[in-house]
């Protein structure tokens, strides 16, 4: 836990450091128009994106409260989604992972399906990512370091063939979770994009009230593309929900409201590293407070 927060805190250094110089911890003094500006910056600067910034200073500044403590309420209020995970009253829960190439969709689905295992749940993971062997040999290490099981096929093979076995066997043998992976795509990519509206569908096909979710992985460092991205997935695979992963990186995290804000979808874990600790799940609260400088009394 401890090592999780500090490698997400300094992670987000550079955008916290860049809006402390605006925001003075301490003070419950307003800020003049020009300091609000300052802040405003800040947020930009920290990947939040212009109209999400004005918006955040506009309600901040309408608060009484400390301006430190308005602006991380009115951040928090943006990221709290109320949306529970959708699980089915009978049967597996069906989680389809989407995103474009290297986001860190199999290594999240290796840490998910270990997180559930260890609640004593039996995981069924799909390899639907036929493009590269490597890719099914890196799921198949996770899968077995979780005591999960795995569904794959040859090479090449068709993605929704695998998925919709993976489905079919998951419900005839029992397992409480199925976790579908897919190949990296970038979501200009008609051909693959219409590959993945058929793993969905063919899904669907398999149980018809699934996918339960489908959470697409986002990589924390994208920057204002993750916007474009986020859109055309779920159009394309109906995203419920999103993880962002590479929080420890170069991400200013700022990106993380705007996603949230912009579509409305609940962040459901984000990463901050390659190992089975660096994932959780999302905290408004936690993720805000590592973003702004720290509130003293
Ligand atoms: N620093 C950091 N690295 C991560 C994180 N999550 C994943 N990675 C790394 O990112 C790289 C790509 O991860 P994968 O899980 O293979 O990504 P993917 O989305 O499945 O990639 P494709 O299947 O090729 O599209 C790997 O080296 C991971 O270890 C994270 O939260 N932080
Ligand atoms: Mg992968």
């Amino acid at each position: 836990m401890a090592s999780f927060f500090s490698r997400l805190t300094r992670g987000l250094s550079r955008s916290r450091d860049n809006l402390a110089h605006t925001l003075p911890a301490h003070s419950e003094k307003p800020l003049t128009d020009s300091q609000w500006m300052d802040v405003e910056d800040g947020l930009i600067m920290a990947d939040c994106g212009a109209v999400l910034s004005v918006n955040l200073v506009e309600t901040a500044r309408k608060e009484r409260k400390a301006p430190l403590a308005a602006l991380k309420h009115a951040m928090v209020s943006k990221l709290e989604n109320p949306k529970l995970i959708e699980h089915p009253a009978s049967g597996p829960f069906i989680l389809l992972v989407v995103g474009v190439n290297g986001t860190g969709k199999t290594t999240t689905i290796g840490k998910l399906a270990t997180l559930f295992a260890s609640e004593g749940k039996k995981v069924l993971v799909g390899a639907a990512d036929t493009f590269r062997a490597a890719a099914v040999d890196q799921l198949a290490v996770w899968v077995e370091r979780a005591g999960a099981d795995m569904i794959r096929q040859h090479d090449g093979a068709d993605p929704a063939a695998v998925a919709f076995d993976t489905i079919q066997s998951g419900i005839a043998r029992n397992y409480d979770v199925i976790i579908v992976d897919t190949a990296g795509r970038v979501q200009t990519d008609k051909g693959l994009m219409d590959e993945l509206a058929k793993v969905r569908r063919v899904i669907t096909k398999a149980c018809p009230q699934a996918p339960h979710e489908v959470w697409q992985v986002v990589d924390g460092g994208t920057g204002q593309n993750a916007v474009v991205q986020v859109e055309k997935f779920r159009e394309v695979a109906g995203t419920t929900g999103l993880i962002v992963t590479k929080l420890d990186g170069s991400a200013k995290g700022g990106i993380v409201l705007q996603l949230a804000d912009k579509f409305h979808l609940p962040i459901r874990y984000i990463g901050v590293g390659e190992t089975l600790e660096d994932l959780m799940p999302f905290d408004a609260e936690a993720f805000v407070s590592s973003l702004l400088p720290e509130e003293k009394d």
